[in-house]
């Protein structure tokens, strides 16, 4: 699936703005245009918008409307592209459904056969979670239940955009890189039924380096895309109908003898785990939301971030793509753990069934048939938390990686929670990613003395068992911005920089750690909680992107890691 694109074969009309909303009953069908309704901005979250509870805390059905016209050109096949809905949708063109989306954070892309001078757009979203959504989510006492901490936001999060193409347009196009001695062999296949005329890869001066008329080309001497240097180049395709651009970089990613190599070159991940979340957008994407945020990572020296807990927006991999960023790329599959001890893999309460692994597969493949040709991409992560203290969750989750391997080199991963002793799936992944609270959740609140005292023997037994490198993927503690506290007491700033620098600590005397990510980048709205005071607040920055003052030690020590 390609992003739409504006070139002399291709148009795009983007449709975000004001549209109309309004909440509906479970087996509403958009017939008619929908009365009563009330202006929504697109892209945003509704439940950031409204001022009435029973309509943020609405779960079920809601209608999102707009109009729209174009210019039709013969020969000309327009599609629709949605860059997100959360969750579940289906769509009508002028009161006839034409597809749906199956899940919150992945683009929609289908044909707009019937287009009409006016034509009236419905979208309808379900925002309930259940075991054929991820993040699942289950029914209790006739209210939804869901075990991940972030808000469950509903609306139309991210671009709507017409575009056309020419008929036999180009569907889709890998784009293969092996680096050699001093040159680099790329291997393209386009999924088209035209016939391609030309590749041409200019370089980020403009100057064409490969030229072919086949799907083999050679760069000479070329530049690798690394963190310090990342360097893109674009490949230009050329079919007798059509024509696209594709920007790729060329980088050689392995784990080998214990470590993440970038280009033959030992990794230590420096970053976060972080989250698309916004005062008053909620989940809805922003350009400026965007470019803060990288700004704020390269200001602190972080080098990587992991896509917690879904694939973030194709804007936000093509700015970690530019700004030089490594990504731990994540599919939606969390919550899959009540923290509780009830089984959540099998039994009669399962949460995760047959149907959820499907739907897994299936977003597995989606992510990575979207994020092939990004080089900031190092890793996926096939989900977070899962209870990996149950023999269920290691047969689920060895069937959901080999369904990986079998579409990616990629490293693979997914992210535990599990203890050393009870663990049961850490064979599993190609680089262990652990997320860790001593301290905080356990296992003496505000006792910082916890973290040299447990967590370096446990990730020692976890090194002797698997003899894999790890990534601390989570650890963190909330924190008020303003609180200050002498001595430092938990929720102060003191308490999160004390917490954080013991942790470095032991990190820093474990060569098996490869990285870390501290949770959070910035704090995020959550459900509500007794725990959480608007939200969670483990962000290094505030919900407004502004610097805890943890974030000066973080800068100075990624400075010199
Ligand atoms: C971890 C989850 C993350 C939460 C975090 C927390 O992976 O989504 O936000 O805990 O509680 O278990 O802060």
């Amino acid at each position: 699936m390609l992003y739409p694109q504006s070139n002399r074969c291709r148009s795009v009309l983007n449709l975000n703005g004001i549209w109309c909303f309004k909440t509906v009953e479970p087996d509403f069908v958009p017939t008619m245009p929908v009365e009563d309704a009330r202006p929504m901005p697109v892209p945003a979250s509704m439940n950031e918008i409204v001022t009435d509870k029973a309509t943020r805390d609405h779960e079920g059905k809601v209608v999102y409307e707009r109009e729209f016209s174009l210019p039709v050109r013969e020969g000309e096949r327009y599609r629709l592209r949605i860059g997100a809905t959360s969750h579940r949708c289906e769509i009508y063109l002028n009161g006839k459904k034409v597809g749906a989306g199956i899940n919150g954070f992945y683009p929609i892309d289908l044909p707009l056969d019937e287009i009409k001078d006016v034509n009236r757009l419905s979208v309808v979203i379900d925002n309930r979670l259940s075991d054929t959504t991820l993040p699942v989510g289950e029914m209790v006492d006739g209210r939804q239940v869901y075990h991940q901490d972030f808000y469950n936001f509903t609306g139309i999060h991210r671009d709507v955009m017409v575009y056309s193409v020419p008929e036999n347009h180009i569907r889709d196009i890998v784009v293969n890189t092996v680096v050699g001695g001093d040159y680099s062999r790329i291997t393209v296949s386009v999924d088209t039924d035209s016939k391609v005329v030309s590749y041409v890869v200019r370089n980020m001066d403009g100057k064409v380096v490969a030229e072919s008329n086949s799907g083999e080309l050679r760069i000479e001497s070329p530049e690798k895309w690394s963190t310090r240097n990342p360097y893109l180049y674009t490949l230009t395709v050329e079919t007798d109908t059509d024509c696209y651009t594709e920007t790729f970089g060329i980088r050689k990613v392995e784990v080998k003898d214990g470590k993440f190599l970038l280009n033959d070159e030992p990794v230590y991940f420096k970053g976060f785990g972080m989250h698309e979340d916004f005062h008053v957008l909620g989940k809805g994407a922003s350009d400026a939301v965007n470019v803060r945020n990288f700004e704020c990572l390269k200001w602190i020296n972080a080098n990587s971030f992991r896509t917690s807990h879904y694939p973030y927006s194709e804007e936000i991999m093509n700015l970690a793509d530019r700004y030089g960023f490594l990504v731990i790329d994540e599919v939606p599959a969390v919550g899959m753990n009540r923290f509780t001890g009830v089984k959540v893999f099998s039994g009669e309460k399962a949460l995760v069934t047959e149907r959820t692994k499907e739907l897994h597969k299936e977003l597995v493949s989606q992510l990575i048939a979207r994020d092939k040709n990004h080089p900031s991409v190092v890793m996926y992560s096939v989900g977070n938390e899962p209870t990996a203290e149950e023999d269920e969750c290691y047969d689920y989750f060895k069937e959901i990686l080999e369904h990986a391997r079998s579409l990616t080199n990629m490293p693979l991963t997914f992210v535990h929670c599990a203890f050393e002793e009870e663990d049961k799936c850490s064979s599993l992944p190609d680089v262990i990613c652990l997320n860790r609270y001593y301290a905080w959740y356990y296992n003496h609140h505000g006792d910082l003395s916890d973290v040299e005292r447990y967590l370096p023997d446990e990730l020692k037994r976890f090194y002797a068992r698997t003899g894999k490198p790890m990534i601390i993927s989570e650890y963190g503690a909330d924190t008020l911005e303003g609180f200050h506290s002498l001595p430092s007491e938990s929720f102060s700033e003191e308490f999160q920089e004390e917490f954080v620098e013991a942790y470095s600590k032991v990190f820093d005397s474990l060569d098996f750690v490869i990285g870390e990510h501290v949770w959070n980048f910035a704090d995020f709205k959550t459900k509500q909680g007794a725990t959480r005071v608007r939200g969670n607040r483990k962000g290094v920055f505030t919900r407004d992107r502004q610097p805890k003052l943890v974030a000066h030690y973080l800068k100075k020590r990624w400075d010199k890691k």
